[in-house]
């Protein structure tokens, strides 16, 4: 025993409950410290909500079969959000009933009213990336499986979209051909016309790779406006839908995957947790944004079959957030334990796939923050904080 003790022995009444005190006072300093980080309070808008819905009545001119195609019929889901003009701007994807997903454009001053344009600003057309928009049994001339509903899906999805600091726009999406989905990108200075750059992942290894969902760092603006910006000198985009990889670019368009030099794998930033709501995948959801507290990245996650959050039905989609370094965008510092957001409304639960939220827009507008995702892959809706 210390000898200071042993001869005042009743220091330690004194300084005990001043330890236990100051103990508990850090405790409760680190959990408020965990929690700050965090967007929640997220109110679905259960009055208005789905926001948008597929619709018999939107035609367009199909530059490849040449007819007049209702664009919208099947589905109108997984939205892209940016502000402009305090508007905002929706990015759907919408899918015909063969399940050819273009992505369409709807204006909204509230943030909760839409109004869609005509017709879509990113579709498969006879350009240089048909070969990866166009189902390949359509270009081959092949019939789909008899009774099969989704063997001639394709098209141009889940887009995701931000602006840059000279007043473009980069938009990340998915090429589907029907076997591979590929990350790509188009750019725009009006967000109505729209310039397909290509493959996001040019290299000869991962041109034909699967790849999905890119969520570039930006910063918001007091405008509301995201801005994508540079970390360390170079911008980044989460990407993947298994668990989340990295990549870096100088300007927005060509992407490089972020590997380990030792063995060329693409590193993982983000990984399944067995046991809870993302036991079974991770798949980033809108722009990660930079903070001061980190970068923080709203994310979409499949729970599990087995050893998973039994709380929800396997393969529900719910979303949770995570915290990376703001200096190293690839340091995990913090994720959330649960879901922030999942589906528990009928259109939620039932659709062309069931028990799913997939959250894809966020934006800060007049002073709030509106969420936007698509539900059971049919519809989509909004939450606010
Ligand atoms: C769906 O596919 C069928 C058979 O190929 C075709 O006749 C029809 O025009 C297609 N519909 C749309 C909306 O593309
Ligand atoms: C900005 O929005 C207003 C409606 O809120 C509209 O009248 C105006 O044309 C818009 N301006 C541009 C440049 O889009
Ligand atoms: C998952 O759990 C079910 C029910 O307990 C069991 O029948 C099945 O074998 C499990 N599957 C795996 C891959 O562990
Ligand atoms: C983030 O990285 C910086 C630079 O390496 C480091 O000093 C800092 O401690 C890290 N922050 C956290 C929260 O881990
Ligand atoms: C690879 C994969 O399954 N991605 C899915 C992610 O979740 C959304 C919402 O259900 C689907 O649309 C994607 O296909």
């Amino acid at each position: 025993m210390n000898p200071f003790l042993c001869t005042r022995p009743w220091l330690v009444l004194v300084f005990l409950p001043i330890l236990w005190l100051h103990s508990c006072q850090s405790e409760r300093d680190e959990s408020r410290k965990i929690q700050a980080w965090i967007l929640d309070g997220w109110v679905k808008v259960d009055s208005l909500n789905p926001i948008l819905l597929p619709t018999d009545t939107a035609v367009f001119m199909c530059p490849l079969t040449k007819s007049a195609i209702n664009w919208q019929t099947r589905n109108v889901l997984n939205p892209a959000a940016v502000v402009r003009n305090d508007s905002v701007f929706l990015f759907f994807r919408a899918q015909d009933q063969n399940g050819t997903s273009r992505i369409g454009l709807a204006i909204s001053t509230d943030g909760l009213h839409f109004k869609k344009e005509a017709i879509p600003v990113v579709f498969p057309e006879a350009d240089t990336m048909n070969v990866f928009e166009w189902n390949y049994k359509k270009r081959l001339g092949l019939k789909p499986e008899p009774g099969c509903t989704t063997c001639l899906f394709d098209g141009t999805e889940d887009p995701r979209i931000i602006s840059t600091d000279d007043g473009r726009y980069v938009m990340t999406y998915t090429a589907y051909d029907g076997k591979t989905a590929r990350l790509c990108v188009a750019t725009s200075s009006d967000l109505t016309h729209w310039k397909k750059e290509g493959l996001a992942f040019k290299d000869d290894k991962y041109k034909n790779m699967w790849s999905k969902s890119g969520a570039i760092i930006g910063k918001v603006q007091p405008n509301g406006q995201v801005v994508a910006t540079r970390v360390d000198g170079t911008y980044w985009m989460y990407f993947g839908d298994t668990d989340l990889f990295i990549a870096q670019s100088d300007d927005l368009i060509s992407w490089k995957i972020c590997e380990r030099a030792e063995s060329g794998e693409k590193i993982r930033v983000l990984s399944a947790r067995p046991g809870y709501f993302d036991s079974r995948l991770v798949e980033p959801g809108p722009y990660a944004l930079l903070r001061d507290q980190g970068i923080l990245l709203i994310y979409n996650a499949s729970n599990a079959a087995n050893f998973s959050d039994p709380s929800l039905p396997k393969f529900t989609y719910a979303a949770g957030q995570a915290l990376f370094n703001k200096s190293k965008p690839y340091q995990l510092i913090d994720r959330t334990p649960q879901y922030f957001i999942h589906p528990d409304k009928t259109y939620e639960k039932t659709g062309e796939v069931n028990e799913v939220c997939f959250v894809e827009g966020l934006v800060f507008l007049k002073q709030r923050w509106f969420l936007y995702y698509g539900t059971a892959d049919s519809r989509i809706g909004v939450a606010i904080k």
